[in-house]
């Protein structure tokens, strides 16, 4: 069966998106395209054989000739597009953030549930990613012991200079850290506390660039994670676990170490596309597969709403500069097979 895929939003994930669905995948078709700039939705399906433009996303969600939905739009938009998708009963891959709020997240849980069985997946990629697969099993085999702490770096080359806040630094960039943390420990974060180092001179005004985000887990594992989001140099993706007997840290992604002139290194990946290109692959063929079989896998929209519960705190602890709990209602069983 090929999967009949809509897709909504088609800035740089979703062509991304549109191009691995077309080319590198198995098993989807994109047939239909919806953007609110209409003269780019127009130029992408130009480029796809036989695929339609619509002038809204309820009319791509309604499109019988859609199976299943891609949201890549902006994260307020996410909330309705996705529950107009479980409205028409249609499989939605939904790109991080599920949406901004807890509040807006709990909206698309119920409906969900309400639904009667799960048809959203989150694009949480890292959960993907070779070396953090690798990660996992290192710590869940038991030979390095009990996970203490755990150091990541998460550093963008750039952002744009208008447009991008503080808050996303948390919302948009640290919530691949909050939910790969969640789906590494197999356990929740409890609570969240934000440090504010020297500002880059580099990042634009008002954003204070670097943050340094600390997730304290359950079991009391404390996780520090470095978000920079104008490190300038590469996009660079660190993540190292101390453990009881030993440490587990993601290795350098280059393809090669070059040594010459007195001098040994490698390639930094140009940005996320790069860097995690392989993990992108994996998760929608993950999906991909699934809805043709009529099943949903991956991160769920209780793994979205979980992560957006986090930042939520996250925001809080930004403000006051105080150690915020995290509030999460109680699991509905419903998600209970829903780990991946
Ligand atoms: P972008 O600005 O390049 O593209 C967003 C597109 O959505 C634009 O073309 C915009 O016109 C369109 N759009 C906005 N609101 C819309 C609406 N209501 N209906 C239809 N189209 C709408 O942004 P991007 O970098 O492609 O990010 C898109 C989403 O993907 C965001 O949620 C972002 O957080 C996420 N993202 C995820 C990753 C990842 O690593 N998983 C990487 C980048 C972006
Ligand atoms: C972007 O939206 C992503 O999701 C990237 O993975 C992340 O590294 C970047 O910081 C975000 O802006």
């Amino acid at each position: 069966m090929t999967v009949r895929v809509g897709v909504i939003g088609a800035g740089m994930i979703g062509q991304d998106h549109i191009r691995r669905i077309s080319r590198v995948l198995t098993g989807g078709a994109v047939v239909a395209v919806n953007d609110v700039d209409a003269a780019r939705a127009g130029q992408v399906a130009a480029g796809l054989p036989g695929a339609v433009v619509h002038a809204t996303a309820q009319d791509l969600i309604g499109d019988g000739d859609v199976d299943a939905v891609l949201v890549a739009s902006w994260g307020p938009a996410h909330e309705e597009q996705v529950l107009a998708a479980i409205g028409a009963g249609k499989p939605v891959f939904c790109e991080k953030p599920l949406a901004p709020s807890s509040g807006a997240c709990l909206r698309i849980v119920d409906a969900e549930v309400a639904h009667g069985r799960r048809c959203v997946q989150v694009g949480f990629m890292r959960r993907y990613d070779a070396g953090y697969q690798a990660m996992k099993a290192a710590l869940e085999d038991g030979s390095i012991g009990a996970p203490l702490l755990m150091h990541c770096a998460h550093r963008n080359p750039s952002v744009p200079p208008y447009g991008f806040t503080t808050e996303m630094i948390i919302s948009d960039s640290a919530v691949h850290e909050i939910d790969l943390v969640r789906w590494l420990f197999g356990e929740e974060v409890v609570a969240a506390r934000i440090f504010k180092p020297r500002r880059s001179g580099k990042a634009a005004a008002g954003l204070h660039d670097p943050l340094i985000v600390q997730l304290e887990m359950a079991s009391g594992v404390l996780v520090d994670d470095e978000v920079f989001v104008n490190a300038g140099y590469g996009y660079d993706v660190r993540g190292e676990v101390v453990c009881e007997s030993g440490t587990v840290a993601l290795a350098d992604v280059g393809e090669v170490t070059l040594s010459a002139s007195g001098r040994r290194g490698g390639r930094v990946p140009v940005d996320w596309r790069d860097r995690f290109v392989r993990a992108y692959d994996a998760e929608l063929q993950d999906w991909l597969i699934a809805v043709a079989a009529g099943t949903s896998t991956g991160p769920s929209a209780w793994d979205g709403l979980a992560a957006a519960a986090v930042t939520d705190s996250c925001l809080q602890a930004l403000r006051t500069d105080q150690r915020i709990p995290v509030s999460l209602p109680e699991r509905p069983d419903f998600y209970a097979k829903a780990q991946s």
